[in-house]
């Protein structure tokens, strides 16, 4: 076996005939079509129905057929009058024993038919019951930092199965992977990294083209529009220019030329995503341009062609000296695209990471969120553990992106504007917007390295199609699709665990927002001062009487870019979250918090404790042992939390030794701390 049919296994229930008869799964069985002849030429059409037939003879043992004269139980249906593009309603309360997937679209009745399948394999009654989905997003895609030489940056699931030895892979994989990654919704997946060198910048050449088109469309196939990362610097790269000015006409029409070349070479390309004057990137900065001038040329360039240009905000000072206590990291984000908002063209979207650093255990919402008002918006989270355990540790961060998106913005003119609201472009009325997560996968057997990582990329994909899912439900469904056939007990353990995962992670490594503590450059496991004295601006300046960083009007005035309340709340250390109060303050050890406890106590108890969650999870696993029907996930599984259980020590132990050996006070409890 190459690889695994993850969450869409679609194993043989054994219910009796009787049972299914009460769910209504009997009429699966006689379906019939209404779809107009023009959509069923649509590459995703053929899909559908292949899918649909197939998930039912695994799931049920009878093959469905299609039935023209008026005698079906079930109709799969495309109007166009029914909610907005990629919608579907799942409708068995019509009239007895028939059932209906009305979708908007040929996308939407794929999304339909892939969800009816995964209602029936976890044994859901589908008699007298309807669900009806409207996405809350309209882009809803993945980022993969895939190298062309077949690395991953980022990547703890082995190689990538989209490149190797620097020529795109095309092959049973990418359908697999396809198929995978839209039965929960996914509709657009940027294959290559953001940072874009060396055979990467000539995917828009014609090196490429064939292979790419091929790509786009098995991706079609799956309703996934292709994007590409781009080389802000191509011009000079692969058209021999002496600059990549953004304003220079030579520049401007080398792109338009290019951008037809592509277009007429892969018709379906989405778009492209672009990292620019961002850790060594080229970009606009260079010319004395800014980022609307950099991203606005580019989107003129694929406007005849309805394409969308991605511009990440991930743009800071990476050369800074951990003497200066002014410059703030947190702050570039904001500083350099705020005085922009509505110079963007409307086919541009700005992709802003979650938190103003990057993807740390706990960050504050980025402020750009609720700042920008005439810009559209997409908000990028990782579901690549770079730093929360590397798929090795289990971390299941569906409960952390529901805060994110459920985070109140204060958007002028709409006081209860969530993230959700801002990104789904329903509070903005903006053009495009959407939400973006850098992938986890690669071509391990089990795809994302640990088995429990997979939650990640389930849980994202329907987090993205409904920003109001409930994650525990999410991690519910996942674990009965992925453990088919193992007991309720391990189910219900797994469920536990990975709705415990991230509140561990959190308690043994970095305390109350943080940050980093981890080793250089590769980021895994404990190293206190690894990013202190670096150039990377990601400090915590602890010393002997406190830890923690002043963001407030006295320190580095991060907290003000806040839209009011949040600005005061952040501002004070009263009103402060204490799960952020690090971030935004110095706070001495002996600091009450509102548990009563000192800071250095609850920095020992949550140490002690985290690394307790982790050893607990593996106990648990090792008593499930013949309980869980896959054996070989089984182990996979107990390895993965052997590994994170003896990383937890050792986060637990450094960090406690650190701030001991830094302020003396000894643990109320008397536990074991090393000196
Ligand atoms: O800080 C980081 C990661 C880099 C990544 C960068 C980014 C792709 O450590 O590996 O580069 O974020 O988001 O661009």
């Amino acid at each position: 076996m190459e690889y695994t049919e993850a969450w869409l296994k679609y194993r043989r229930l054994s219910l009796s005939r009787q049972q299914c008869e009460e769910k209504q799964y009997d009429s699966l069985i006689s379906y019939a079509v209404r779809v107009d002849q023009g959509l069923k030429e649509s590459p995703c059409f053929a899909v559908l129905i292949s899918e649909f037939e197939r998930g039912v003879k695994a799931l049920l043992g009878e093959r469905p057929h299609e039935v023209t004269d008026g005698s079906e139980t079930l109709a799969l249906a495309v109007d166009p009058a029914f909610g907005s593009k990629d919608a579907y309603c799942i409708d068995f309360t019509q009239k007895d024993g028939f059932g209906a997937i009305t979708a908007h679209d040929v996308n939407g009745l794929l999304y339909g038919v892939f969800r009816l399948l995964q209602l029936v394999a976890t044994e859901q009654t589908l008699a007298g019951q309807k669900w009806t989905c409207i996405p809350s997003n309209p882009l809803r895609m993945l980022n993969h930092w895939d190298n062309m030489d077949g690395t991953i940056e980022r990547g703890y699931s082995g190689r990538s199965f989209f490149f190797a030895d620097d020529q795109v892979l095309v092959g049973e994989r990418t359908r697999a992977y396809a198929r995978m990654v839209a039965s929960v919704g996914i509709n657009a997946v940027v294959i290559n990294n953001v940072n874009v060198r060396s055979a990467a910048t000539y995917l828009i050449t014609d090196r490429y083209f064939d292979k790419v088109k091929a790509l786009s469309e098995i991706f079609a196939e799956y309703g996934i529009s292709l994007y590409l990362s781009l080389n802000f610097a191509a011009p000079m790269e692969l058209g021999g220019l002496t600059l990549s000015d953004p304003l220079d006409p030579g520049v401007i029409s080398w792109w338009k030329e290019k951008m037809a070349e592509v277009y007429a070479a892969v018709p379906k390309l989405g778009g492209f995503l672009v990292k620019a004057d961002s850790e060594g990137r080229p970009g606009p900065f260079t010319y004395g341009r800014d980022h609307a001038d950099g991203a606005n040329m580019l989107a003129r360039a694929v406007e005849p062609y309805g394409g969308r240009i991605i511009w990440r905000c991930f743009v800071y000072n990476c050369q800074q000296d951990w003497r200066d206590t002014k410059t703030d990291r947190a702050r570039s984000g904001y500083d350099n695209f705020m005085p922009l908002d509505g110079r963007f063209l409307d086919n541009v979207i700005l992709q802003i990471k979650n938190g103003p650093m990057d993807f740390q255990v706990r960050e504050p919402v980025h402020p750009l969120f609720g700042g920008l008002t005439k810009t559209n918006q997409m908000l990028e989270v990782q579901i690549a553990q770079e730093y929360t355990g590397q798929q090795k540790h289990v971390c299941y961060l569906m409960p952390m992106f529901r805060q994110i998106l459920d985070f109140k913005t204060y958007l002028p003119g709409h006081e209860d504007a969530t993230v959700a609201d801002i990104i789904s472009t329903r509070a903005l009325k903006n053009a495009n917007g959407g939400i973006a997560a850098v992938a986890n996968t690669g071509n391990d057997v089990n795809w994302t390295g640990h088995d429990f990582a997979a939650a990640n990329l389930f849980g994202f994909g329907r987090l993205a199609f409904d920003t109001a899912a409930d994650p525990e439900s999410i991690a519910r469904e996942w674990a009965q699709l992925t453990f088919a056939g193992s007991t309720k007990e391990a189910i219900d353990a797994i469920v536990d665990i990975l709705m415990r995962s991230w509140p561990a992670y959190e308690k043994y490594t970095s305390p109350l927002g943080i940050g980093w503590m981890v080793n250089p450059n590769h980021h895994y496991g404990p190293n206190v001062e690894g990013y202190e004295f670096d150039r990377w601006g990601t400090y915590h300046r602890a010393n002997w009487r406190g830890i923690g960083v002043d963001r407030t009007t006295k320190g580095t005035g991060y907290a003000a870019q806040y839209r009011e309340p949040n600005a005061s709340m952040y501002e004070h250390v009263e009103t402060c979250p204490e799960e952020l109060l690090l971030f935004f303050h110095f706070i001495p050890y002996d600091y009450r918090l509102k548990t009563g406890k000192t800071l250095i106590q609850h920095i020992y108890d949550t140490h002690f404790e985290g690394a307790d969650d982790a050893a607990g999870f593996l106990e648990t696993w090792k008593k499930l042992e013949g309980q869980i029907e896959d054996k070989e996930a089984y182990a996979r599984v107990l390895e993965r939390l052997t590994i994170q259980a003896a990383s937890a020590i050792e986060w637990r132990d450094r960090i406690n030794t650190y701030f001991y050996r830094r302020c003396g006070v000894p643990d109320e409890k008397g536990r074991k701390i090393y000196e």
